[in-house]
């Protein structure tokens, strides 16, 4: 069911509305000035679909844009995150593995959504989401104190979170939603205690900083690929901020206590060695903030990026 290997979709995404702070929208076109395709491209051998454009989707957004169900923005991340669900599954039912450059992690809404749905047309397979973040991003609307939709993609996919309005994710439809028992989180060390009950209710995987103490990345890993299963189709959705600050400074919401730049390439490296990723996000990266810090949190984010699409060390 593997990608062509060698294919890779890429879709750049200039994009904050997900959450307040400026800035998360330069950083595709940061981490790809910093030389990221060309080395995917000259380094990995992969023939990289990219069509040269950093999209902003002023073209989809609403004019005016209130809050409702306690979502800030959701008519625009809505319609932002429904143009990428078809730049993403178009790549995708060609059967590519699919890059998205965030962004902050809203986008997820669309590039989830985008593999989700190709792959059961292409393969009849539901896919698996490994989920690297500080946060669950498992709020509903309901649960969410901060109403920033980056704090909740993670409801709408899995449909713990719905609404029949079309202009306000309406569009997602079951197949472009993902199983409840195949998404698995690691880094976790900020959940909103609302996002607590939800992982406890409903029995969702979820490997804290605790358990990386605990067991060591190498082992946490292998459970996290264990509980998937051989042979499922996974996209890794990788926010920058599930480093340490120390790694990883520059990004909206930094929580101290968290993976070291080698634990991230490590995840990465292993579900590359998988042989069944189908798709990645890098997400949240902000060159605007701590500015000392920003070419560190490009570097951070363009290394992972590297490892999941199969750089090696030897
Ligand atoms: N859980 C909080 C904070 C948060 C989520 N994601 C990030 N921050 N980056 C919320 O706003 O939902
Ligand atoms: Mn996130
Ligand atoms: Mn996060």
């Amino acid at each position: 069911f593997l990608p062509q290997r060698d294919q890779l979709g890429v879709v750049a995404v200039g994009f904050s509305g997900g959450q307040p702070r400026p800035g998360t929208d330069a950083a595709p076109m940061a981490l790809i000035e910093s030389g990221l395709l060309d080395q995917v491209r000259d380094e990995l051998g992969y023939q990289v679909h990219y069509d040269n454009k950093v999209h902003d989707y002023s073209d989809v957004r609403p004019a005016s844009d209130p809050v409702y169900r306690n979502m800030k923005r959701p008519a625009t991340v809505s319609a932002v995150t429904e143009a990428l669900q078809k730049q993403v599954y178009e790549h995708a039912k060609e059967g590519r593995c699919v890059l998205t450059l965030g962004g902050d992690h809203s986008i997820a809404i669309g590039s989830i959504a985008g593999t989700a749905k190709a792959t059961r047309e292409r393969l009849g397979r539901e896919i698996a989401v490994i989920w690297v973040d500080a946060h669950a991003d498992i709020n509903t609307p309901e649960t969410s104190d901060s109403g920033n939709i980056h704090g909740m993609p993670a409801a709408f996919l899995t449909g713990l979170a719905r609404e029949d309005r079309k202009d306000v994710f309406g569009w997602i439809t079951d197949d472009m939603r993902i199983n409840l028992k195949k998404l698995v989180y690691i880094g976790l060390r900020d959940v909103d205690r609302g996002e607590k009950q939800i992982l406890r209710e409903h029995g969702i995987k979820a490997f804290s900083m605790h358990d990386v103490d605990r067991y060591g990345i190498g082992k946490v890993v292998e459970m996290a690929l264990g509980h998937i299963g051989n042979d499922t189709p996974i996209h890794l959705s990788f926010d920058v901020d599930a480093l340490d600050p120390m790694w990883a400074p520059s990004t909206g919401t930094p929580v101290r206590g968290g993976l070291t730049l080698r634990e991230g390439d490590f995840i990465a490296e292993c579900v590359h060695e998988t042989g069944s990723l189908i798709a990645m996000d890098m997400v949240e990266v902000n060159p605007s903030l701590e500015s000392q810090g920003a070419s560190e949190t490009i570097r951070a984010g363009c290394s992972i990026v590297r490892c999941a699409l199969g750089d090696t060390l030897l």
